[in-house]
């Protein structure tokens, strides 16, 4: 066994001890709150939380609904390597003046919450109140990009890169980029400053493609977009080539140093993130935005549909998958939720769950996630709007009542964030498949406005009353209703 290995697994078998030890004081459940960049996993962390300290009411959350939550506190962040995840900032934003949606993340945080509860069971009943643990990990949705990463080499990742940037919604982006790499050959000597120009121009791609408005799912590597610790790192110099399928290159060409440095990439940087944070975990939330991608039109729900099949494969269970054979997970409940359901009226939530079902339908039939319980559903962890009704041309029309941000446009008409204003979404199809190819509605093609949080409501006693939301009660009970019984 070569000693990278060797000390490895030692690390993890002494991890493993760690974990079983302090699961005999508490039970810990490690939840994965997973989802491409903007897909809603730091808002979900924090209402969660949230509506967990304040007693939500969270009726399809039994515990809560059968009043057996005794306690519910933060405790002490319990990595010393990892920072802890901002809450009471994300908090003060979403309940500030006006009320704010977090930044786009930049680093990995975590936050242990604490639940006292009484038990169903009559005899761990006699022996007073449990405890559980739950650890939430919260990271930049880039670097999830990363993982599919691993299992490809540097021909073929360069390979996908440049189809991806030929595809239309990126071409326009990419073609700087692209015209570099026809005045370079892979057999040039490397050269750094060539070396750094490509990169330069790649990187410039990447964030050109993700500030598109109707952006298609961002591309990897995920640091090159969020790089965290490592901006201007020499491990983040380095862009794909092109090549011929039996080509070689020797020692010190262009191709053999952007090789290197792709593979250090995977190794030193895609690789640790996730054996020390995803393999350990014991559940996993995947947050999907599909209703920016219904909106961004069939070519956005195709690559959804690419970019959300390639991870979810990575996550399967199966013995012979990339995922197990790197890092033996454990993960025994996955539920899949389509964020921002509050954009919708409710009528149409159960068909917002049916697209996204078929949506990753085809990913976790090829993914074979034996012995994980699957869950889909459609959720808004903070809901921004409230339902109402409008009427126009003698007919009654379901409505959404919210603030849009400011910028944000319907008509000629652009807000500036103060203002409320009634939308009518639209209902989804009932066919998910037609949803999938493209859905509009009577007046064209369909196009959401982005709303700011809702007014927060102070309480007497001190803090906001717990925020509003969709289905976040079903999430949680999927999530750890099992281990609260
Ligand atoms: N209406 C509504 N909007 C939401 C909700 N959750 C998230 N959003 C919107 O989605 C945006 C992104 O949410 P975040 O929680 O920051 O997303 P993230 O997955 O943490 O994104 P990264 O940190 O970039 O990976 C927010 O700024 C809101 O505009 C929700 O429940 N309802
Ligand atoms: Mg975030």
């Amino acid at each position: 066994m070569p000693i990278s290995t060797y000390t490895q697994a030692a690390g993890d078998a002494f991890r493993s001890i760690g974990d079983f030890a302090s699961n005999l004081v508490a039970p810990t459940v490690r939840l994965g709150v997973t989802g491409l960049a903007r897909s809603g996993k730091t808002v979900f962390i924090t209402a969660l939380v949230h509506n967990l300290l304040s007693g939500g009411r969270l009726p399809f959350f039994d515990a809560a609904a059968q009043g057996r939550l005794v306690r519910v506190y933060l405790e002490p962040q319990p990595d010393d390597v990892v920072p802890r995840f901002a809450y009471e900032t994300h908090l003060g934003n979403l309940v500030g003046k006006p009320p704010r949606w977090p930044e786009s993340t930049r680093q990995i945080s975590q936050l242990r919450l604490t639940i006292e509860y009484g038990s169903t069971r009559f005899w761990k009943r006699q022996l007073g109140r449990e405890r559980l643990h739950i650890d939430l990990v919260d990271y930049p949705g880039e670097w999830l990009l990363d993982l599919p990463l691993l299992r490809l080499d540097y021909r073929e990742w360069s390979r996908s890169a440049i189809k991806q940037g030929l595809m239309p919604g990126r071409k326009k982006a990419a073609k700087p980029w692209l015209a570099s790499l026809g005045l370079v050959h892979p057999n040039d000597p490397a050269n750094e400053a060539v070396a750094e120009r490509l990169s330069d121009l790649f990187k410039a791609y990447l964030r050109e493609a993700r500030a598109d408005p109707h952006a298609l799912s961002t591309l990897p590597p995920g640091r090159f977009l969020m790089p965290g610790d490592l901006a201007g790192s020499p491990a983040l110099t380095f862009s794909p080539l092109e090549s011929k399928e039996d080509e070689s290159f020797p020692r010190g060409s262009l191709w053999a140093m952007m090789e290197r440095r792709y593979e250090a990439y995977k190794t030193h940087v895609a690789r640790p993130f996730f054996r020390d944070h995803f393999a350990r975990l014991d559940r996993q939330i995947v947050l999907i935005d599909v209703l920016a991608a219904l909106n961004g039109g069939q070519q956005a729900v195709a690559d959804l549909e690419r970019a959300m099949t390639e991870i979810l494969e990575c996550f399967r269970t199966g013995t012979n998958s990339l995922w197990s054979s790197l890092f033996a997970p454990r993960i025994d409940r996955i539920v899949l939720a389509a964020t921002k359901a509050d954009h919708l009226h409710h009528q149409s939530h159960d068909r917002l769950e049916a697209i996204l079902a078929k949506l990753t339908g085809r990913a976790m039939a090829r993914a074979e996630f034996s012995g994980a319980d699957v869950k889909v559903l459609a959720m808004a962890a903070l809901r921004a709007t409230r339902e109402g009704e409008a009427r126009r041309n003698g007919e009654t029309l379901p409505c959404i009542v919210g603030y849009p941000l400011p910028g944000e446009t319907i008509g000629r008409r652009t807000f500036d964030g103060n203002e409320e204003f009634a939308i009518f979404p639209g209902d989804l199809p009932t066919d998910p498949e037609a949803a999938l190819k493209g859905w509009h509605t009577e007046e064209g093609e369909m196009r959401f406005v982005r709303f700011r949080p809702p007014n927060p409501r102070p309480l007497p006693s001190g803090g906001f009353a717990p925020f509003p939301n969709i289905r976040l009660d079903r999430a949680i009970e999927a999530l750890i209703g099992d281990r609260l019984a």
